[in-house]
């Protein structure tokens, strides 16, 4: 691979789209470093596969220790890489699990923030140095206007939304403050094969394919009619870098404009594995049944939030037309991919199983 000279730090690295972004960046020649936490069990399972010995000849990504929490940290790392661009994508970025951790959220996803623009300031780099916020559509919470486009007002529902509405502005204001080149991607709920099996996507599509393999069975869920706007991973990162290529900075919705209820994708991801979903019942009496009257999914009032964003739908025309952008994966793609890899996961696990061996199964 050419190299072409450019350096880049992430912040999230191991998380899903820190994976998808630093494959995409390696590809085009960046010297990729990243920002991971201190854990007490490996956290580098969706980058290793791009991780070389540093002892290797022309390795190309780097992972440091780190914390966005700790400033000293992130001004040394940043004097250390001194990089041409920074994608902020570390947060507590479970929206339910903000309703529980609401300081540990804000001083993440908030101050965090505050602490990477203060270290490009600090040292000096705001001339040189590009930063990418990973901003979000729980911006817009409660919604004002459908479908949401980037002069929607903002209306947060959780602690998750309100610190990353901070986040938000205090990007806005140090480019209009410093000059800084900083924009912010406003982008709608991504999903993939490497997104956190706590996310409703995954969990459908994990617990449906164990249950289509008899390894688990039922899957227990909170608001069906939950409406969002679903794209793959993949694509909205490659958005991400094409921000940071304008002449100047600017914010953009990226979205498909395509919206389904949580309802919908269990349906779809169950067709996928030749189930036919049935459902009936209201509320918390609502179930799933498949085509031979089994109750494979029911209604947990524990997955409720104490306020909910019901629906989400992004108007992508600005990202469009400036960046060239446009989504490359349809939501039956989206939902195949997810669910025949979780089915080679469930595969091995029932192989494993089997064999006399013990599978454990996570729980939330
Ligand atoms: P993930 O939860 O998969 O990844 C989050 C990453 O942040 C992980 O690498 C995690 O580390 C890291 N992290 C968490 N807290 C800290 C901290 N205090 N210091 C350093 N690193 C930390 O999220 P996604 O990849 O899905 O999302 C990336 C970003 O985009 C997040 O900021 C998210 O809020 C935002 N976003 C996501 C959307 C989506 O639909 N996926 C939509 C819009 C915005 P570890 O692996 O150790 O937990
Ligand atoms: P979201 O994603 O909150 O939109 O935030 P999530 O997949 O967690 O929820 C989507 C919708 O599904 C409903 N839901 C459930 N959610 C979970 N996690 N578990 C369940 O059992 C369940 N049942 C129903 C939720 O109530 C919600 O309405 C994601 C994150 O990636 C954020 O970081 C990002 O900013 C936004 O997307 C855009």
């Amino acid at each position: 691979m050419q190299k072409n000279g450019k350096v880049a730090l992430i912040t999230g690295v191991t998380g899903q789209d820190g994976a998808y972004l630093s494959a995409l960046l390696l590809s085009k020649g960046y010297i990729v470093h990243g920002i991971k936490r201190r854990a007490s069990l490996f956290n580098t399972v969706r980058i290793d596969h791009l991780y070389r010995d540093p002892h290797e000849e022309d390795v190309r990504f780097f992972l440091h220790h780190g914390d966005v929490t700790d400033s000293s940290n992130l001004i040394r790392v940043i004097q250390q890489v001194q990089p041409d661009e920074i994608y902020n994508l570390a947060a507590q970025s479970h929206v339910a699990v903000s309703f529980e951790e609401p300081v540990y959220t804000a001083n993440s996803d908030a101050l965090g923030t505050l602490r990477l623009l203060e270290a490009i300031r600090i040292l000096g780099l705001a001339k040189r140095t590009r930063f990418y916020q990973a901003s979000t559509s729980e911006l817009f919470g409660q919604v004002r206007e459908t479908p949401q486009t980037e002069q929607t007002p903002f209306y947060p529902r959780s602690p998750y939304g309100v610190a990353k509405l901070y986040a938000y502005w205090i990007t806005v204001n140090y480019r209009e403050a410093y000059g800084l080149y900083a924009c912010n991607g406003i982008l709608f709920n991504h999903e993939s094969p490497l997104r956190g099996e706590n996310f409703v996507t995954r969990k459908i599509t994990r617990a449906l394919a164990r249950i289509k393999l008899g390894l688990q069975e039922t899957l227990y869920l909170g608001n069906l009619s939950a409406r969002r706007d679903w794209g793959h991973a993949k694509d909205y990162v490659e958005a991400m870098w094409r921000m940071l290529q304008l002449d100047a900075p600017e914010d953009f919705v990226i979205a498909t404009g395509v919206q389904h209820s949580v309802r919908d994708f269990v349906t779809a991801a169950a067709a996928e594995l030749g189930i036919v979903m049935r459902w009936e019942g209201k509320g918390l009496e609502e179930k799933g049944y498949d085509e031979k009257g089994r109750c494979l999914v029911r209604v947990d009032p524990r997955y409720f939030r104490p306020a909910e964003v019901e629906t989400l739908l992004g108007d992508a025309a600005k990202a469009r037309k400036l960046l060239g952008w446009s989504p490359a994966t349809s939501f039956d793609n989206l939902v195949r991919e997810m669910v025949l890899e979780d089915l080679r996961t469930a595969q091995r696990d029932q192989l494993v199983k089997r064999h006399g061996f013990q599978v454990h199964d996570h729980h939330e």
